[in-house]
Protein backbone atom coordinates (compact mmCIF):
# COMPACT_ATOMS: atom_id res chain seq x y z
CA UNK A 1 0.00 0.00 0.00
CA UNK A 2 1.45 3.33 -1.06
CA UNK A 3 1.07 6.11 2.04
CA UNK A 4 1.76 9.59 1.10
CA UNK A 5 3.53 11.76 3.90
CA UNK A 6 1.08 14.65 3.44
CA UNK A 7 1.97 18.28 4.93
CA UNK A 8 -0.66 20.82 4.87
CA UNK A 9 -0.73 23.32 2.28
CA UNK A 10 2.20 22.00 0.60
CA UNK A 11 3.29 20.49 -2.55
CA UNK A 12 2.53 16.93 -1.41
CA UNK A 13 -1.26 17.94 -2.82
CA UNK A 14 0.32 17.32 -6.02
CA UNK A 15 1.23 13.38 -5.32
CA UNK A 16 -2.41 13.18 -3.87
CA UNK A 17 -3.60 14.46 -7.42
CA UNK A 18 -1.59 12.31 -9.12
CA UNK A 19 -2.65 9.38 -7.54
CA UNK A 20 -6.41 9.86 -7.98
CA UNK A 21 -5.26 10.48 -11.95
CA UNK A 22 -3.50 7.31 -11.75
CA UNK A 23 -6.68 5.33 -10.22
CA UNK A 24 -3.85 3.83 -7.01
CA UNK A 25 -5.17 2.73 -3.68
CA UNK A 26 -3.74 4.67 -1.26
CA UNK A 27 -3.19 5.93 1.96
CA UNK A 28 -2.47 9.68 3.63
CA UNK A 29 -0.39 10.33 6.98
CA UNK A 30 -1.10 13.64 7.76
CA UNK A 31 0.98 16.12 9.35
CA UNK A 32 0.70 19.92 10.14
CA UNK A 33 3.00 22.54 9.86
CA UNK A 34 4.12 24.76 12.97
CA UNK A 35 2.00 27.65 12.77
CA UNK A 36 4.85 29.94 13.34
CA UNK A 37 7.52 28.63 11.52
CA UNK A 38 5.49 27.20 9.01
CA UNK A 39 8.13 24.12 9.22
CA UNK A 40 7.31 20.54 9.10
CA UNK A 41 7.31 18.64 12.76
CA UNK A 42 10.53 16.74 13.53
CA UNK A 43 8.23 13.67 13.06
CA UNK A 44 8.53 14.08 9.22
CA UNK A 45 12.40 13.51 10.00
CA UNK A 46 11.83 9.39 10.98
CA UNK A 47 10.46 8.56 7.57
CA UNK A 48 13.41 10.75 5.41
CA UNK A 49 16.18 12.39 6.89
CA UNK A 50 15.31 16.14 5.58
CA UNK A 51 11.81 15.91 6.92
CA UNK A 52 9.98 17.22 3.53
CA UNK A 53 6.89 16.96 2.48
CA UNK A 54 5.99 15.05 -0.11
CA UNK A 55 7.76 11.66 0.80
CA UNK A 56 5.68 8.40 0.03
CA UNK A 57 6.50 4.76 1.52
CA UNK A 58 5.35 2.01 -1.04
CA UNK A 59 6.30 -1.74 0.78
CA UNK A 60 9.76 -1.21 1.61
CA UNK A 61 10.45 1.86 -0.19
CA UNK A 62 11.17 5.55 0.51
CA UNK A 63 10.81 7.97 -1.99
CA UNK A 64 11.05 11.99 -1.79
CA UNK A 65 11.62 14.55 -4.21
CA UNK A 66 8.27 15.45 -6.17
CA UNK A 67 9.95 14.57 -9.27
CA UNK A 68 11.32 11.97 -8.35
CA UNK A 69 8.30 10.21 -6.60
CA UNK A 70 6.43 11.81 -9.89
CA UNK A 71 8.68 9.27 -11.80
CA UNK A 72 8.10 6.66 -9.51
CA UNK A 73 4.58 6.48 -9.77
CA UNK A 74 4.25 6.83 -13.57
CA UNK A 75 7.05 3.94 -13.78
CA UNK A 76 4.89 1.50 -11.53
CA UNK A 77 0.82 2.46 -11.91
CA UNK A 78 1.15 4.17 -15.26
CA UNK A 79 0.63 1.83 -17.21
CA UNK A 80 1.46 3.98 -20.08
CA UNK A 81 -0.61 6.57 -18.88
CA UNK A 82 0.46 10.42 -18.09
CA UNK A 83 3.38 10.12 -19.62
CA UNK A 84 4.41 10.79 -23.69
CA UNK A 85 5.89 8.08 -25.45
CA UNK A 86 9.75 7.79 -25.03
CA UNK A 87 11.79 8.95 -28.21
CA UNK A 88 8.87 11.91 -29.26
CA UNK A 89 9.79 15.33 -29.09
CA UNK A 90 6.71 15.83 -26.25
CA UNK A 91 8.28 13.19 -24.35
CA UNK A 92 11.75 15.86 -23.99
CA UNK A 93 9.54 18.39 -23.20
CA UNK A 94 7.56 16.03 -20.42
CA UNK A 95 11.19 15.78 -19.00
CA UNK A 96 12.32 19.44 -18.96
CA UNK A 97 9.26 20.42 -16.89
CA UNK A 98 9.09 18.04 -14.76
CA UNK A 99 13.07 19.28 -14.06
CA UNK A 100 12.08 22.90 -14.44
CA UNK A 101 9.58 23.06 -12.31
CA UNK A 102 11.20 22.23 -9.04
CA UNK A 103 14.79 23.20 -10.53
CA UNK A 104 14.59 26.54 -12.07
CA UNK A 105 10.73 27.42 -11.24
CA UNK A 106 10.66 27.37 -7.35
CA UNK A 107 13.77 29.56 -6.44
CA UNK A 108 12.20 33.03 -7.20
CA UNK A 109 9.10 31.78 -5.35
CA UNK A 110 10.80 30.59 -2.80
CA UNK A 111 12.66 34.06 -2.10
CA UNK A 112 9.68 36.16 -2.96
CA UNK A 113 8.19 34.36 0.06
CA UNK A 114 11.14 34.56 2.27
CA UNK A 115 11.34 38.24 1.80
CA UNK A 116 7.94 39.97 1.75
CA UNK A 117 7.75 37.98 5.18
CA UNK A 118 11.20 39.52 6.57
CA UNK A 119 9.96 42.59 7.90
CA UNK A 120 7.00 40.81 9.56
CA UNK A 121 9.09 38.69 11.54
CA UNK A 122 10.11 39.41 15.58
CA UNK A 123 13.28 42.20 15.10
CA UNK A 124 13.69 45.36 17.60
CA UNK A 125 11.39 48.03 16.53
CA UNK A 126 14.25 50.11 15.57
CA UNK A 127 15.91 47.96 13.08
CA UNK A 128 12.67 47.34 11.30
CA UNK A 129 12.15 50.10 8.70
CA UNK A 130 15.77 48.82 7.51
CA UNK A 131 14.98 45.63 7.05
CA UNK A 132 11.89 46.58 5.46
CA UNK A 133 13.63 48.75 2.77
CA UNK A 134 16.38 46.50 2.09
CA UNK A 135 13.68 43.27 1.59
CA UNK A 136 11.72 45.83 -0.93
CA UNK A 137 14.85 46.63 -2.95
CA UNK A 138 15.39 42.56 -2.95
CA UNK A 139 11.92 42.21 -4.74
CA UNK A 140 11.97 45.31 -7.06
CA UNK A 141 15.30 44.61 -8.30
CA UNK A 142 16.05 40.57 -8.34
CA UNK A 143 12.48 38.86 -7.27
CA UNK A 144 10.18 40.52 -9.69
CA UNK A 145 11.64 40.65 -12.45
CA UNK A 146 12.54 36.92 -12.16
CA UNK A 147 9.05 36.23 -11.52
CA UNK A 148 7.74 38.47 -14.12
CA UNK A 149 10.72 36.23 -16.84
CA UNK A 150 9.16 32.89 -15.41
CA UNK A 151 5.49 34.14 -15.59
CA UNK A 152 5.63 35.44 -19.89
CA UNK A 153 7.47 32.41 -20.48
CA UNK A 154 4.99 30.18 -19.11
CA UNK A 155 2.11 32.15 -21.04
CA UNK A 156 3.97 32.09 -24.30
CA UNK A 157 5.08 27.96 -24.04
CA UNK A 158 1.31 27.70 -23.04
CA UNK A 159 0.97 29.22 -26.72
CA UNK A 160 2.69 26.11 -28.56
CA UNK A 161 0.22 23.56 -26.69
CA UNK A 162 -2.24 22.97 -25.13
CA UNK A 163 -0.72 21.46 -22.12
CA UNK A 164 3.04 21.71 -21.33
CA UNK A 165 4.17 18.83 -23.06
CA UNK A 166 2.10 18.61 -25.70
CA UNK A 167 -1.58 18.60 -26.49
CA UNK A 168 -1.57 16.01 -24.47
CA UNK A 169 -2.56 16.35 -20.26
CA UNK A 170 0.35 14.55 -18.53
CA UNK A 171 2.06 14.50 -15.42
CA UNK A 172 4.85 17.16 -15.88
CA UNK A 173 1.20 19.30 -15.79
CA UNK A 174 0.54 18.43 -12.31
CA UNK A 175 4.29 19.17 -11.51
CA UNK A 176 3.97 22.58 -12.70
CA UNK A 177 0.89 23.03 -11.08
CA UNK A 178 2.25 24.32 -7.46
CA UNK A 179 4.65 26.73 -9.28
CA UNK A 180 1.71 28.26 -10.70
CA UNK A 181 -0.67 28.05 -8.08
CA UNK A 182 2.41 29.60 -6.16
CA UNK A 183 2.70 32.56 -8.63
CA UNK A 184 -1.02 33.14 -8.54
CA UNK A 185 -0.60 33.63 -4.74
CA UNK A 186 1.98 35.50 -5.03
CA UNK A 187 2.53 37.02 -7.95
CA UNK A 188 -1.23 37.09 -9.27
CA UNK A 189 -1.01 40.24 -11.62
CA UNK A 190 2.19 38.79 -13.85
CA UNK A 191 0.33 35.80 -14.68
CA UNK A 192 -1.10 35.97 -18.21
CA UNK A 193 -4.68 34.84 -19.80
CA UNK A 194 -3.23 31.40 -21.36
CA UNK A 195 -1.82 30.41 -17.60
CA UNK A 196 -4.96 31.27 -15.80
CA UNK A 197 -6.49 28.77 -18.15
CA UNK A 198 -4.09 26.75 -17.73
CA UNK A 199 -5.13 26.54 -13.76
CA UNK A 200 -8.46 27.02 -14.60
CA UNK A 201 -8.78 23.72 -16.45
CA UNK A 202 -6.20 21.40 -13.97
CA UNK A 203 -9.06 22.94 -11.02
CA UNK A 204 -12.02 21.33 -13.02
CA UNK A 205 -10.09 18.25 -13.21
CA UNK A 206 -12.37 15.50 -10.74
CA UNK A 207 -8.77 14.39 -9.55
CA UNK A 208 -8.05 17.10 -8.55
CA UNK A 209 -10.92 17.88 -6.52
CA UNK A 210 -10.93 14.94 -5.16
CA UNK A 211 -7.16 14.99 -3.88
CA UNK A 212 -8.71 18.11 -2.57
CA UNK A 213 -10.93 16.88 -0.27
CA UNK A 214 -9.00 13.78 1.03
CA UNK A 215 -5.59 15.84 1.42
CA UNK A 216 -7.34 18.86 3.60
CA UNK A 217 -6.45 22.38 4.38
CA UNK A 218 -4.59 23.73 0.76
CA UNK A 219 -3.64 27.27 0.63
CA UNK A 220 -0.50 28.27 -1.06
CA UNK A 221 1.77 30.66 1.52
CA UNK A 222 1.87 34.47 0.96
N1 LIG B 1 12.06 20.02 -4.00
C1 LIG B 1 11.37 19.34 -2.94
C2 LIG B 1 10.91 20.39 -1.94
C3 LIG B 1 10.30 19.79 -0.69
C4 LIG B 1 9.83 20.89 0.27
O1 LIG B 1 10.53 21.89 0.50
N2 LIG B 1 8.63 20.74 0.81
C5 LIG B 1 8.07 21.71 1.71
C6 LIG B 1 6.55 21.72 1.56
S1 LIG B 1 5.98 22.53 0.12
C7 LIG B 1 8.33 21.35 3.15
O2 LIG B 1 8.36 20.18 3.49
N3 LIG B 1 8.41 22.37 4.01
C8 LIG B 1 8.48 22.20 5.42
C9 LIG B 1 9.87 22.28 5.95
O3 LIG B 1 10.79 22.69 5.22
O4 LIG B 1 10.05 21.96 7.14
C10 LIG B 1 10.20 18.56 -3.54
O5 LIG B 1 9.69 18.96 -4.58
O6 LIG B 1 9.82 17.52 -2.99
Amino acid sequence: MITVHHLNNSRSQRILWLLEELGCEYQIKQYQRDPQSLLAPAELRRVHPLGKSPVITDGADTIAESGAIIEYLVDTYGNGRLRPPEGTPERQRYTYWLHYAEGSAMTPLLLKLIFSRLPKGPMPFVIRPVVKGVANRVQETYIDPQLKAHADYWESELGKSTWFAGEAFTAADIQMSFPLEGAQARAGGQLGDRTRGFLGRIHQRPAYQRALQKGGEFRLLV
